[in-house]
């Protein structure tokens, strides 16, 4: 760091994980030479009072990187902010000027905050003329926008934070709270356990973590959720549990959805067939729907990343709608948002299919309106390109210049070979990012360096539609600046000054507060007017609040709907016809397996900022994929062996981890690793481009794919205390480490010590000639190990045997670059790779304490037998709770040896 500090000892700030937007409280260091102190909970936020999962706690950790990007990047030379913004300018005015407006599109990201995003928007649709403006957030929540949408009127969250608290009955829907949600769901956990009536209910075809609160989990076939609501609806009419004066008066539509559901679902058991459960556990579901008018269905990726997402979310709300459980505590649809910040997208307008401040292309007056209000010379006047189209554009040749923010398409979006392709042709891609290497900015022409968390200034909207304050509590690091800026910069070398010229951040808040109120009067269910005047010192102290805040109502809206009066032209809300409908894409002779996507505990997305955190890595260090020990069996698969897996699309390695938590036939995968982590692993190099006919959201939980165990290799494990490059590995996967550098790797079969040796190429003349290498090998077990000394400092440790092998890395590399006279006994220990007085702690499951299987394990056996014993003795689970569910399922063990 550069800059001097600011004065402040700790302020407080927004995590900026995910959508339940936990307050922070950052302490700064006290030069700009120190670590930053652990981050702790903000006890004044109302989402979350103080607490923090593991990935908020361990932001510290992750705020100092090696890998920031520090200054502008035209064609890989470091260039001055001025001439970076001129190239960029010049090539948007040349290909507007040729191609006209369409030719330039923006991609970007729930994980910018609203301010950015607003004048993204505004320099896009008002401006440059182009509603080519996407998101990440289309694959995101695209589905669940257009659900609320159809039914409401308006993308408007019903429900808030504590209706979780308070609801008689919770089904969760294609969620993994307990690792994606986390806060969120230890307040739901609590609750269940101070009210044990409360139910909860996961509907999911795996069994996650989050099945651990649940009385009922219904494994479904995947993609089949519509007419689990489907039933339900029929179910309500038979029961007689309808609603009819809320239906009568505040709903149209129902007659036809009734039907429909009728004669989609049938019956119990041809529903139950359907969905692949049994009659008994859709009975259950049916009971508990009957009798718990408090009840919320709270839903996540598994339903919008689905060629049917919207649908399945108008299933849902038609349930709510038919017996009035919505608009009233601890009942409602509650879609739950994924990014920091992808609620505030959506309150911009800052999808293609959106204009601004929840207004449309087709809301009548609309068009005008937001003219008016930005003094627009040139509005986009139609609907731009969904994300998927927008690539698809980009590789014919349609869109040729694309300036992407916050987001990591190369990793994200499906098939990687088609978003190579597509950026290859693009003339121009600019990439905005904090980080050097990602696989998006190794396809950029431009880079613009951004300022990260804890550095930028902005406001983002968490899933209850809560506005927090993001604070820039250190200074930024080299030439980066806030994404805001660049993009002004960029619309006032375009000739757009008089509309771009924010001298603070707290003034573009000011104009979206004040688009959001413009000729309002309560039409729209976006409105923040109270704050359309806010001074600088009135936004540096913005306390949390949930909007809508209009003008005279500074206190917020804690839930929606109450009045039974919805954001459509006659007020009611609308029940959707719906036909449930399996994914696009089914198994096939060829195409045997389904896979499954999505995320693991300790990670974020492509990883640029937890993969930088030693401690994160341990609980799940290495991609891999979840098979069924029967399909394992069969195809010849070992648990931790190398595995291929095979698409139309494209192909990637992991490793296997043979689990009955997925169905025979079925295998989940974790999204994370990207090509700076691991060599090929990017998961969607394998998923097709299907998506959602409405709203284009892509249906990433669900592809075709082949299964085959690698044959001919050998597995080992590196460190190193400098980085390596790998060429010879037909797999390696970079595990984050304190000291050193530590690779797990597979090679082909055929190594020799000679090769090994050879890994180390990036070594001088000099070094080659000082190195002392010890060597052992064992021809019987086929094993090699290589450790090499320079002026008796360990360098390097190759360890290569023919099985995969749990090898303790952690306390070979603590023996890196520290030690300048190794003992004979530690020379003996590294080689044989178990040292006698280091405890093997096994997988860790609490990285906060770092506490592992093994540990937990021989707890138990030596007696102890609850999970809160286990907290006592070893600390586990005491500080953030995230590893709770998971050291929940080591204690039935218990039960079981002492039955
Ligand atoms: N640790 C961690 N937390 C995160 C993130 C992260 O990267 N890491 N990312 C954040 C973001 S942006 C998002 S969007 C959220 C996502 O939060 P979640 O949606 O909870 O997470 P996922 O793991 O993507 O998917 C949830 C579940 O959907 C299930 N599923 C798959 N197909 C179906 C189906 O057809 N029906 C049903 N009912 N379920 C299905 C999967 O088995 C999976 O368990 O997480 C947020 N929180
Ligand atoms: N198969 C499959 N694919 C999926 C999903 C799935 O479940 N399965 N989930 C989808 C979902 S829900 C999501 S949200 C996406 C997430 O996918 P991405 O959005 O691609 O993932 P991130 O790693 O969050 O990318 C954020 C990038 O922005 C950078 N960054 C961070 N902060 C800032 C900032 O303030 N400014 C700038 N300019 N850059 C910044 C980071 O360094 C990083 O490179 O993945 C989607 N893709
Ligand atoms: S639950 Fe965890 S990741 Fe999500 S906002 Fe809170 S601390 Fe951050
Ligand atoms: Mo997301």
């Amino acid at each position: 760091m550069t800059a001097t500090m600011k004065t402040a000892t700790s302020g407080k700030t927004t995590c900026p994980y995910c959508g339940v937007g936990c307050g922070v409280t950052l302490t700064l260091p006290c030069s700009t030479n120190e670590a930053v102190p652990p981050v702790s909970g903000d006890e004044d936020h109302p989402a979350n009072f103080g607490r923090l999962c593991v990935k908020g706690s361990s932001l510290a950790q992750t705020i100092q990187s090696d890998d920031r990007l520090l200054t502008p990047m035209v064609d890989g030379h470091p260039v001055a902010w001025e001439s970076a913004i001129e190239t960029v300018s010049a090539k948007i005015a040349q290909v507007v000027k040729d191609h006209g407006p369409d030719a330039f599109a923006f991609y970007l990201s729930g994980q910018i905050l609203t301010e950015d995003y607003y004048v993204a928007n505004k320099l896009a649709k008002g401006f440059i003329g182009t509603a080519n403006v996407d998101t990440n957030s289309r694959l995101c929540m695209a589905s669940a926008v257009v659900g609320y949408k159809r039914a409401f009127g308006s993308d408007t969250v019903p429900c808030n934070y504590e209706d979780l608290e308070r609801c008689d009955l919770l089904i969760m829907v294609g969620s993994n709270a307990a690792w994606t949600h986390p806060i969120l769901y230890q307040r739901i956990a609590a609750a269940k356990q101070q009210r044990p009536n409360m139910k909860v209910v996961v509907i999911d075809p795996r069994e996650t973590a989050t099945c651990d609160i649940a009385d009922l989990h219904l494994a479904i076939k995947p993609g089949s959720d519509a007419a689990i609501f489907s039933f339900l609806l029929s179910d309500s009419v038979q029961s007689g549990i309808l609603d009819d004066d809320f239906i009568a008066n505040h709903t149209n539509g129902f007659d036809l959805a009734l039907a429909q559901a009728n004669e989609s679902t049938l019956s119990l058991s041809f529903t139950a067939d359907f969905c692949a459960v049994s009659e008994q556990d859709l009975t259950s579901l049916a009971c508990w729907w009957r009798d718990t008018a408090k009840t919320i269905t709270f839903y996540s990726q598994g339903v919008n990343q689905s060629s049917s997402g919207v649908d399945k979310c108008n299933a849902i709300i038609n349930c709510h709608l038919a017996t009035g459980r919505i608009g009233k505590e601890g009942a409602g649809p509650f879609s739950i948002t994924g990014q920091p910040n992808a609620m505030g997208g959506r309150e911009v307008g800052g999808l293609a299919n959106q204009l601004a401040a929840h207004m449309d292309f087709a809301t009548p007056g609309a068009l005008d309106l937001v003219r008016r209000f930005w003094q627009a010379p040139n509005m986009a006047t139609e609907n731009g390109l969904k994300a998927v189209d927008l690539f698809q554009a980009m590789e014919e040749g349609k869109v040729k210049v694309v300036w992407i923010m916050s987001t990591n398409p190369m990793v994200s979006l499906p098939d990687t070979a088609q978003v190579r392709r597509a950026l290859e042709k693009c003339e121009l891609v600019i990439v905005s990012d904090c980080k050097a290497h990602t696989d998006t900015t190794a396809m950029a022409d431009v880079l613009f360096p951004a300022t990260g968390w804890s550095e930028k200034d902005g406001t983002v909207t968490n899933s209850e539609r809560r506005i927090s304050r993001q604070r820039g509590l250190l200074p930024a690091v080299g030439d980066a600046k806030h994404d805001w800026w660049a993009i002004c910069e960029v619309a006032k070398s375009l000739g757009f000054s008089a509309a771009f010229s924010y001298q603070n951040v707290h003034e573009i808040f000011a104009e979206h507060a004040a688009l959001s109120t413009f000729e309002n009067n309560g039409k729209r269910d976006f409105d923040i007017g109270h704050f359309a005047q806010i001074t600088k010192a009135e936004y540096d102290s913005l306390i949390p609040v949930q909007w809508p805040v209009p003008k005279g109502r500074p206190e917020g809206t804690k839930r929606m709907f109450k009045d039974g009066r919805f954001f459509t032209p006659d007020g009611r809300a609308r029940f959707i016809a719906i036909t449930p409908s399996l994914p696009k894409n089914q198994a096939s002779q060829e195409w045997p397996f389904t896979l499954n996507t999505g995320r693991v505990r300790d990670q974020w997305h492509t990883m640029t900022r937890t993969g930088d955190a030693a401690s994160l890595a341990k609980h799940t260090a290495q991609p891999y994929v979840e098979i069924h020990p029967k399909d394992a069996k069969r195809l010849g698969i070992e648990d931790k062996a190398l595995v291929r897996l095979t698409s139309p699309y494209g192909e990637v390695l992991l490793k296997a981890k043979l689990s009955r938590a997925v169905a025979f036939a079925n295998v989940f995968a974790p999204i994370h690793w990207t090509q700076q982590f691991a060599n090929a692993s990017v998961v969607s190099n394998l998923i097709p481009q299907v998506v959602d006919p409405l709203s284009g959201q892509p249906e990433s939980k669900h592809a075709q794919v082949q299964l085959e165990a690698v044959t001919d290799i050998c597995y080992g494990v590196i460190v190193s205390a400098a980085p390596l490059v790998l060429s010879d590995c037909l797999y390696w996967c970079q595990v984050p480490s304190e000291q050193g550098y530590h690779y797990e790797v597979v090679w082909p079969n055929g190594q020799t010590q000679a090769s090994l040796k050879s890994i180390d190429v990036e070594q001088s003349q000099d070094s080659a000639e000082k190195a002392e290498w010890l060597e052992y090998s064992n021809p019987l077990t086929q094993q090699i190990r290589l450790a090499k000394l320079i002026d008796q400092t360990l360098t390097l440790l190759v360890y290569m045997h023919p099985q995969p092998e749990s090898i303790m890395a952690d306390w070979l590399i603590s023996k890196l670059a520290i030690d300048t006279s190794l003992s004979i006994q530690d020379r003996l220990a590294i080689l044989v790779g178990t040292p006698a007085n280091i405890e093997d702690k096994g997988e860790i499951i609490c990285s906060c304490y770092q506490v592992g299987s093994k540990q937990i394990e021989k707890a138990i056996a030596s007696g102890v037998c609850s999970v809160d014993a286990l907290g006592v003795k070893l600390k586990c689970g005491t500080n953030c709770g995230s590893c709770l569910p998971e050291l929940k399922r080591f204690i039935p063990i218990v039960t079981e040896l002492s039955a």
